[in-house]
């Protein structure tokens, strides 16, 4: 095969955010924008480098993705890479991924997915590196591919025909392997060992009356979940809906929540549907919805870490220690409390969880984004997520029949007191004024701070409040400017941060949190039980005079 280097000129603004790489699709079809982002990717390599490296490759199948692989194949090849392995037709699951570049030892992946972000011509595309222990790659990773992407005047490319990726087998040319492999396989075989599938296929035919949905949203897991739900769980094929990966996901975003996953959630109310979940674009988020029991993913990790002893695999390596991401409420906080366990708060984004799960620290961890997930591999887990909630009412059930969602939740509350969280988000405002308003509140916390600490706003005065900053306890590297916290007397906490996943203007995050240990408020609305507190923060974040918004655009 002939090499040729292609001489280029870089690009602005290649700089991967909380999860990777994600512009308009437009931006990466521009002349060489997919190609340089590609040759500085290979470029940040090191022990090994890319040459002779073993990566995986696949995505979530929206627009674009074919056209990308076989850019990165023979980019791959002119860089002399040894062998990539990719899932057929360019599927994998970013949970599948992960697990995939673990099992096969491989020196990293590339992953090809805007997760929940829209897709099609007019809409997102994204790629992200994925390092050797099948983790996002960490901040000295993206950092230097960024670095690479600023002087990037020249890539190596091969001339060859397109590989066809619709038949799994393996293409040998000039020392170089493309292996096209099942996508689903290795995943179900993962899953299979760490969740009791028999306990739960026999709780679904001794409770015949309980019903479940699942909505895989046109994304990703769609043969995923037909294969689990339906060939090994045995349930019917009206259990699961959505599940053919489509490259514009039906026009809709394929996000799990409220607002993107209404048609689930109206079905669930109409039809009395006991168990409905969903999973976004690339299968890394879930939501857990039951008939009037949403449960937050806040509540979600801190059930799953509650009840962990019922699923083999943890029954096998024990539990570790637990962990959130700053913003998830605390309700994990006190599971690990109880139970005697490290806990651990990470910036925002699942790579910041994998050096403490390597370092054997690590278990269960989540984030409030509908993220869920633990050390069996080192991305968040949509479906290993919902089999967990199955799992976990299935061993409830053999003691307590009867038990749904509603009341697994309701009995947490009563153990543990009751953590009511909500994320406002303001999407696409414009750039320069949620920077004032970032300005505004840096101003806050710093300069004004000795005015700000003890002010009271209504029943709330501010205790703490600073710009969350992190070290990682296993190589001790410093994240900084993580986010405004603003935590008042009573426990209760705000939480401001910009989002580093959007392809367009900036998106403004607004957490909540309060926290109630009143058994008579447990069954309240989050919303209305929030009020107070979201209008102060709104109050002290002056968003509204700074962004001209009077509502956000997804409340979660
Ligand atoms: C968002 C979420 C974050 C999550 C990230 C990637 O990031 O808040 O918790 O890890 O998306 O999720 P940001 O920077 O926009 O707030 V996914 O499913 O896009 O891989
Ligand atoms: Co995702």
């Amino acid at each position: 095969m002939q090499v040729r280097c292609i001489t280029t000129t870089p690009y602005e603004g290649q700089k991967p955010g909380t999860s990777g790489l994600r512009k308009r699709v437009k931006v990466f079809q521009q002349e060489n924008y997919t190609q340089n982002f590609i040759q500085a990717t290979l470029d940040a390599m090191s022990s090994p480098s890319a040459k002779e490296a073993t990566l995986v490759v696949g995505g979530d199948g929206r627009y674009f993705s074919t056209e990308a692989i076989q850019l990165i194949i023979r980019i791959a090849a002119g860089n002399r890479v040894g062998k990539l392995i990719i899932g057929k037709n360019g599927i994998l699951s970013t949970p599948a991924a992960s697990n995939l570049i673990r099992k096969r030892k491989a020196d990293g992946g590339i992953l090809l997915t805007a997760s929940h972000n829209p897709g099609g011509p007019d809409n997102d595309f994204g790629i992200k590196f994925n390092v050797s222990n099948g983790g996002p790659a960490p901040e000295s990773v993206t950092n230097l591919i960024y670095e690479n992407t600023k002087k990037c005047n020249e890539y190596y490319i091969c001339d060859m025909p397109e590989i066809d990726l619709s038949k799994t087998r393996v293409h040998t040319i000039d020392g170089f392997t493309i292996e096209i492999v099942n996508s689903v396989e290795d995943y179900v075989q993962l899953l299979k060992e760490i969740f009791d599938f028999e306990q739960i296929t026999q709780f679904f035919k001794n409770n015949p009356n309980f019903t479940i949905l699942f909505d895989g949203l046109h994304g990703v897991t769609g043969p995923y979940a037909e294969r689990i739900f339906v060939e090994e769980l045995g349930l019917s094929r009206s259990s699961i809906q959505n599940c053919t990966p489509l490259p514009d996901f039906g026009g809709s975003h394929p996000d799990p929540n409220l607002t993107y996953a209404h048609n689930l959630v109206e079905r669930v109310e109409r039809e009395n549907i006991n168990f409905g979940a969903a999973s976004d674009g690339d299968g890394d988020r879930n939501m857990i919805y039951g008939k009037n029991a949403f449960v937050t993913p806040s509540d979600s990790v801190a059930v799953i870490a509650a009840h962990a002893e019922v699923i083999p695999y943890f029954q096998k390596t024990g539990i570790k220690g637990l962990a959130r991401s700053m913003p998830t409420s605390a309700a994990i906080d006190l599971v690990a409390k109880k139970k005697g366990l490290e806990v651990f708060e990470v910036p925002t984004g699942w790579k910041f969880f994998g050096n403490l799960m390597d370092a054997g620290r690590l278990s269960i961890c989540g984030e409030e984004s509908f993220g869920t997930g633990s050390d069996h591999i080192r991305e968040k887990d949509g479906i290993w997520a919902i089999i967990a909630w199955l799992n976990i009412i299935a061993a409830v059930n053999e003691k307590k029949p009867g038990s749904g969602i509603k009341e697994i939740l309701l009995e947490h509350y009563q153990t543990y007191g009751r953590n009511f969280f909500s994320r406002y988000d303001y999407e696409e405002v414009e750039s320069e004024s949620a920077n004032k308003m970032v300005a505004h509140l840096r101003h806050l916390i710093n300069a004004s701070k000795n005015d700000f600490i003890g002010k009271s706003f209504g029943q709330f005065t501010v205790k703490e409040a600073d710009d969350f900053e992190y070290k990682d306890p296993i190589d001790g590297s410093i994240t900084k400017n993580q986010g405004i916290r603003i935590i008042f007397t009573d426990g209760s906490r705000i939480v401001i941060r910009l989002s580093g996943t959007g392809s367009h203007g900036a998106t403004i995050r607004l957490y909540v949190e309060k926290y109630s240990q009143n058994a008579s408020e447990y069954g309240a609305d989050t919303q209305e039980a929030l009020k107070p507190i979201i209008d102060v923060a709104l109050q002290i974040s002056k968003l509204q005079e700074f962004t001209g918004r009077d509502k956000p655009t997804v409340i979660t």
